[in-house]
């Protein structure tokens, strides 16, 4: 049995309680067994929460790249390792072999270093979903200077924050971003972030729209005639296991954003490990994550995870909705995609604007479908499951964070029965706990708390760049000896989690729990609504009571919005209890969305409550203009 590729239910019982009873000869054998080192570990795992300080195969010697890249050249020179579906669909895909990535990310890391980037230094890239995002991150861990990567959506004030925060010496950026229609003035963003950022000394601009753009005198490149001179041999960097290996931002409840450091050795083990088992990938297989590599599901799923197996893995420039909304199953098509990795956002918006483009397409080739981000609600699962997955590709609902690094809780696909709206059971190595307001462990199953940790596992971030004390107050300090995720969740009658969102989304109306997200998924099985938030405002009475807000389909536009009301409190009333009826029901046009697509309940709740001097920054949505319509037509 290979303890490496779980197979069967029964294979995933045994591997975790090994996981569980004796996880430093787990993980010892795993890391072993599946990866190189230049040299092993003097110790597999120290740790002490209350520091918090941890530490995973401690004096091992190694560089990630030779993992992701050099390791596979015997066998996979030839293999595509990086499938680019560029946004335009007439311009001709770009199938990136092993042997070209390891060609591409060397030259790129001698260009680095020709720019006097060292080990240990840090770099911004500020780069589209092109093959270079993927090649630059490569190049940094090649040489061992830390990769922050920024979104290419975010602000020049978002950008030059982050960069200041963890003194970036260089940034990456392209010329301009496709995104559909419209092209995007990336380097001009970087421009303005650079006028607040003194450490920047260079920055390197890979030419993408082909655009007219400003280089600043002893500052700017452009990247390619550096690449055309450089060697295309680059020894790799012989790193510590713990050195750290990317800084990547996200941002809390309050404050400024916090730079999750992840490190080399653990992450690489974790993330292999989680790809190879929650995708059920084989070797010929296409898998294809839509996230932005922006986002530490970019980072974990579509470069070090997929590329640490050999695999293939599809990056898309585009939107989900450009041609048409039939977009992503065109390339399912067209790529004969076997897994599929998306977020409920995305899922949602697919079946309220193109649910019959899904017909056109064959989608037999998928194995595999997952989701991440936010809970999955009931009606969005059943769509994905019964038109993308024709009821034949089990959905595995992966629940983790930035801080994680991996996958925590999930279902591995065809080994773990799944249940619509339940990420399952812990991945291997993983122990969940689940305490109450007080401090105590709820034990036994059909219980609902706050979700924490209690063990280490090897991909979980190690501090916050710059401040430690962050760290250890916002993680570990709600609860003793326990790493705590900020989220609620509960565990059913078999030992299932459901995670029931953020802790800061439970609202208590009347004395009763009530998680937001139930009461959504009741809303959201009515036919005309597309979308719906709840957040609790003041109530005399109730102590809070609670307002939705709630986004109508096409059809929904033409009906009656009293009788609406009426039939959501009926369908709550039905489903959950009159407990849960709304007080104040609210139409909008949209809500508040994260760029990586969460509902920004923060805001929603602020709006309900009538505090409406302090929203906070909005600049960092992805759609800001709605909040000013939801304002005006605040009940
Ligand atoms: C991977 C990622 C983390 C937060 C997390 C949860 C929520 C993520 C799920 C989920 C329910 C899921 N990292 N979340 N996945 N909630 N079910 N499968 O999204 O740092 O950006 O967000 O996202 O609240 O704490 S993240």
């Amino acid at each position: 049995m290979s303890n490496y590729h779980i197979k069967h239910l029964e294979e995933y019982f045994k591997v975790y309680r090994k996981s569980v009873r004796e996880p430093e000869n787990f993980w010892e054998e795993i890391a072993e067994e599946h990866f190189v080192w230049r040299k092993k570990w003097d110790k597999v795992l120290d740790w002490d929460f209350s520091k918090p300080a941890v530490k995973w195969f401690e004096g091992a010697k190694l560089n990630i790249t030779e993992n992701c890249i050099d390791r596979h050249l015997t066998t996979k020179g030839d293999k595509t390792a990086i499938l680019f579906e560029p946004n335009d669909p007439n311009e001709k895909a770009e199938h990136i072999s092993y042997n070209q990535l390891h060609e591409r990310v060397n030259k790129f890391a001698n260009v680095l270093k020709e720019q006097g980037v060292k080990k240990g230094d840090r770099v911004c890239i500020y780069v589209p979903m092109i093959p270079e995002l993927a090649i630059a991150t490569l190049a940094c861990a090649r040489i061992g200077a830390i990769h922050s990567v920024v979104f290419a959506g975010f602000s020049s004030k978002a950008l030059a924050t982050r960069i200041n925060d963890s003194d970036c010496k260089l940034v990456i950026t392209s010329d301009g971003s496709y995104r559909g229609k419209k092209t995007i003035d990336l380097k001009g963003i970087v421009d303005e972030a650079l006028e607040n950022c003194d450490c920047v000394e260079s920055v390197l601009v890979v030419k993408r729209i082909n655009s007219d753009i400003y280089l600043k005198e002893g500052r700017d490149k452009w990247l390619q005639p550096l690449l055309d001179n450089a060697s295309a041999v680059c020894k790799a960097e012989i790193m510590d296991a713990e050195d750290p290996l990317f800084i990547l931002y996200t941002s809390g409840s309050t404050g400024t954003p916090k730079g999750m450091v992840h490190t080399t050795a653990g992450y690489m083990v974790y993330t292999a490990y989680t790809f190879k088992n929650a995708f059920q990938y084989r070797d010929d297989d296409v898998y294809w994550c839509t996230a932005d590599i922006g986002w530490i599901t970019g980072h974990s799923y579509i470069v070090y995870g997929p590329l640490a197996n050999g695999a293939t893995t599809v990056m898309f420039e585009g939107v989900p909705s450009y041609p048409s909304f039939g977009r992503f199953w065109e390339i399912v098509e067209k790529h004969k995609v076997n897994q599929f990795y998306t977020a409920p956002t995305a899922i949602r918006a697919l079946s309220k604007h193109g649910g019959e483009l899904v017909e056109k397409y064959d989608l037999s080739s998928l194995k595999v479908l997952g989701s991440v981000g936010e809970p999955i609600n009931e009606e969005a699962w059943h769509w994905y499951n019964d038109n993308i997955g024709k009821k034949k590709s089990p959905i595995v609902d992966t629940w983790w964070q930035t801080e994680t690094g991996g996958m925590m809780i999930t279902p591995i696909p065809y080994v773990t029965p799944t249940k619509p709206t339940y990420a399952t059971l812990p991945f291997i190595g993983v122990q969940p706990a689940l305490m109450d307001e007080n401090g105590n462990e709820l034990k036994g199953n059909q219980v609902e708390g706050r979700l924490c940790i209690k063990y280490p596992w090897p991909s979980m971030a190690r501090t916050i760049w710059g401040n430690h004390q962050r760290y250890k107050e916002t993680y570990f300090s709600a609860f003793d000896n326990m790493y705590f995720t900020g989220d609620g969740a509960l565990r059913d009658e078999v030992g299932y989690y459901r995670i029931t969102g953020r802790v800061d989304d439970v609202i208590i109306v009347s004395g009763h729990n009530l998680g937001t997200a139930p009461i959504e998924d009741a809303i959201n099985e009515h036919p005309a609504i597309a979308e719906s938030a709840i957040v609790g405002f003041p109530h005399d009475i109730k102590g809070s009571a609670l307002y939705g807000y709630i986004t109508l389909k096409d059809a929904g536009e033409y009906r009656n919005h009293d009788n609406l009301k009426k039939e959501i409190n009926q369908l709550i009333t039905d489903r959950i209890g009159p407990i849960a009826k709304l007080d104040k029901i609210q139409f909008s046009d949209g809500l508040p969305k994260t760029r990586s697509g969460k509902i920004m309940r923060r805001i929603l709740r602020k709006i309900a409550s009538n505090e409406l001097d302090n929203l906070g920054d909005t600049s960092t949505l992805l759609n800001p203009e709605v909040v000013q319509s939801i304002i005006d037509k605040r009940l």
